[in-house]
C-alpha cells in the first residue's frame, strides 16, 4: 500500500505561508528530492531574506541564512569548503536573486560554481508588503506601481533564465511552474536533475519556479493560480533554458 507521506527531509512544523502560497509546494519538492537522493545528511540548504526567510526552519538538513541576496555567495563558500562531501542548495525570491543579489547571481553562473540554486518567481515582493520586483510584469499592480508599472518609467522586468543562458558558466537552466499537478511532476524532475548534476560535478543548475502571491496580488488561491497561467506564463515561457551536458550528447 502507498501512503501520501511527509518527506523526512521536511520538518515537522507549521509553515508560516498564506493559503494557496505556492512557497509550500516547492519546499515539499525540494525535500523529496533530498529524501530520493538519500543526500539529507550531506546537504546544506542556504536561505534567503524574503517570505522564505525561514526556510532554515522547515528543512531537517543543516541551514545558513545569508544576507539579502548574497545565498549564491555564501552557497560558494560552503560548496568550495569541501566540494566532494556538501550538496549545497540556495533558496531564494525574486527580490532576492534578482535585484539586491543580481550580482552574485551572474558571478556564481560565470564562475560554474556547482551548487543547486531554486529561484522562485512570484513577480513581487511578498514578504515586505507587494512592491514591485524586477520580475513584475508590465501593467501588473503593486504596491509601488498602483496604476501598474510603466515600463516607460521602471523598465522592464528581467528574464533570469534567458539571462542566464547567455552565461558560458551556467550548466542548466529551466523554468517550471506549480500551478497544476503535470507542472509540480515536471518542476520536481527539474529539482532532481538540478541537484544530480550537483553529485555529478556537473556545475551551476538554476530552477526557476513560475509562482504565486495570492495575498499581495489581491486574489484568492484559486484565481492566482489562473492569473499565473493567463499572465505569468506568456512572459515566462516554462522549458529548458540550457542544458550544457544535453548539448555535448547531442553533438
Ligand atoms: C539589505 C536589505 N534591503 C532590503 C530588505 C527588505 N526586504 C526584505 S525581503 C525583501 C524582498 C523579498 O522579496 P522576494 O525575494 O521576491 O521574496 P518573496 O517574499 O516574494 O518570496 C526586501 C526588499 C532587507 N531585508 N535587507
Ligand atoms: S506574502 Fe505572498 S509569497 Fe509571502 S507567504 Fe504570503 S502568499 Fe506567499
Ligand atoms: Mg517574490
Amino acid at each position: 500500500m502507498v501512503v501520501f507521506e511527509k518527506p523526512h527531509a521536511l520538518a515537522d512544523v507549521p509553515l508560516h505561508y498564506c493559503p494557496g502560497c505556492t512557497h509550500g509546494i516547492i519546499h515539499r519538492l525540494v525535500a523529496e528530492v533530498i529524501d530520493e537522493l538519500g543526500i539529507e545528511g550531506r546537504t546544506i540548504g542556504i536561505a534567503p531574506v524574503g517570505c522564505s526567510v525561514f526556510a532554515y526552519n522547515y528543512f531537517n538538513c543543516d541551514m545558513i541564512e545569508a544576507a539579502h541576496g548574497r545565498a549564491p555567495a555564501v552557497a560558494t563558500g560552503v560548496k568550495r569548503s569541501d566540494p566532494e562531501n556538501n550538496i549545497v542548495f540556495t533558496y531564494q525570491g525574486d527580490g532576492d536573486l534578482a535585484a539586491i543579489g543580481t550580482a552574485e547571481t551572474v558571478h556564481a553562473a560565470a564562475r560554474g560554481e556547482n551548487i543547486t540554486v531554486i529561484f522562485v518567481n512570484n513577480a513581487i515582493y511578498g514578504m515586505t508588503g507587494g512592491q514591485m520586483a524586477p520580475t513584475t510584469l508590465p501593467g501588473q499592480v503593486t504596491q509601488t506601481s498602483p496604476y501598474g508599472r510603466d515600463t516607460s518609467k521602471v523598465g522592464f522586468p528581467v528574464k533570469v533564465c534567458e539571462m542566464l543562458s547567455n552565461v558560458d558558466g551556467a550548466t542548466y537552466l529551466e523554468r517550471v511552474a506549480v500551478n497544476n499537478v503535470k507542472n509540480v511532476k515536471n518542476a520536481k524532475k527539474a529539482i532532481k536533475k538540478a541537484f544530480q548534476n550537483q553529485l555529478d560535478g556537473k556545475g551551476f543548475s538554476l530552477i526557476e519556479v513560475v509562482s504565486t502571491c495570492p495575498t499581495n496580488w489581491g486574489l484568492t488561491p484559486e484565481k492566482a493560480l489562473e492569473w499565473l497561467e493567463e499572465n505569468m506564463l506568456p512572459y515566462y515561457p516554462l522549458g529548458v533554458y540550457k542544458d550544457k551536458f544535453a548539448e555535448k550528447e547531442d553533438k
